[in-house]
């Protein structure tokens, strides 16, 4: 067994005062947060997807195995194909794969098998779920709790791409092999997400949707 190994947290305690006006600040931020299917095409410089791509890198994950590759393609032509093999499939899921009660649920914010995000934004950062690893010799080693981890992941880079000042969408073209495919990564890794990000088209639009309040999601026992 490996032994433990310690070193002493970084940390500077902040009094209460400042902690709740931090915490109010933080949340003042992240309230504004908004899923956009309307992305201009305007660039946005690789480092500030860098930075993104190294928040989320900062989420705890089961026993620190950081199950996660985040492929980050801006090549025009690479979002295209992107964009084509997603319709494929999502045609399908509108036209007969989701049962109706789903596509009721989504009626409200009028998604449709049009992807139009995902040659527009600047950016498409896939996040593939490694659900094992594979060690030198080719042989599999379990991972833990990827699902959580690379969810946490995702989460912390949706909010570094917020408080950017950039907006991102969270998009699931279900089944995802084909990202795969076109992205080339090994079998162990599987397509979680795409997160187009980008500035918002000047039309931009978004459902007119609330947030429930802290009462209907939070209890105090
Ligand atoms: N994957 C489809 C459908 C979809 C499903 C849910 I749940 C959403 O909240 C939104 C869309 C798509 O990306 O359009």
């Amino acid at each position: 067994m490996t032994e433990p190994r310690f070193r002493n947290l970084a940390f500077s305690r902040r009094p209460a005062d400042e902690i709740v006006r931090r915490a109010r600040e933080f949340h003042g931020g992240m309230a504004t947060r908004r899923t956009t299917r309307h992305f201009s095409t305007d660039p946005v410089p690789r480092e500030a997807i860098e930075l993104a791509i190294r928040t989320a890198g900062t989420a705890p994950s089961g026993a620190h195995q950081q199950p996660w590759t985040f492929v980050a393609v801006s090549d025009p032509d690479l979002k295209q194909r992107i964009r084509e093999a997603a319709e494929r499939e999502e045609y399908e899921n509108y036209h007969g794969r989701m049962p109706p009660e789903w596509l009721e649920a989504l009626a409200p914010l009028g998604t449709d098998e049009h992807k139009a995000h995902l040659t527009d934004a600047p950016w498409l950062v896939v996040v593939f779920r490694k659900a094992y690893g594979v060690n030198e010799d080719g042989s599999k080693r379990p991972h833990y709790y990827t699902q959580e981890s690379v969810g946490i992941a995702a989460g912390f880079f949706i909010a570094a791409v917020h408080m950017m000042g950039l907006v991102s969408l969270t998009h699931t073209p279900n089944p995802m092999g084909f990202l795969s495919e076109l992205l080339e990564r090994p079998p162990n890794e599987k397509a979680y997400l795409v997160l187009p990000v980008g500035f918002p088209a000047a039309d931009a639009r978004v459902p007119d949707i609330e947030r429930l309040p802290l009462s209907a999601i939070a209890m105090w026992r």
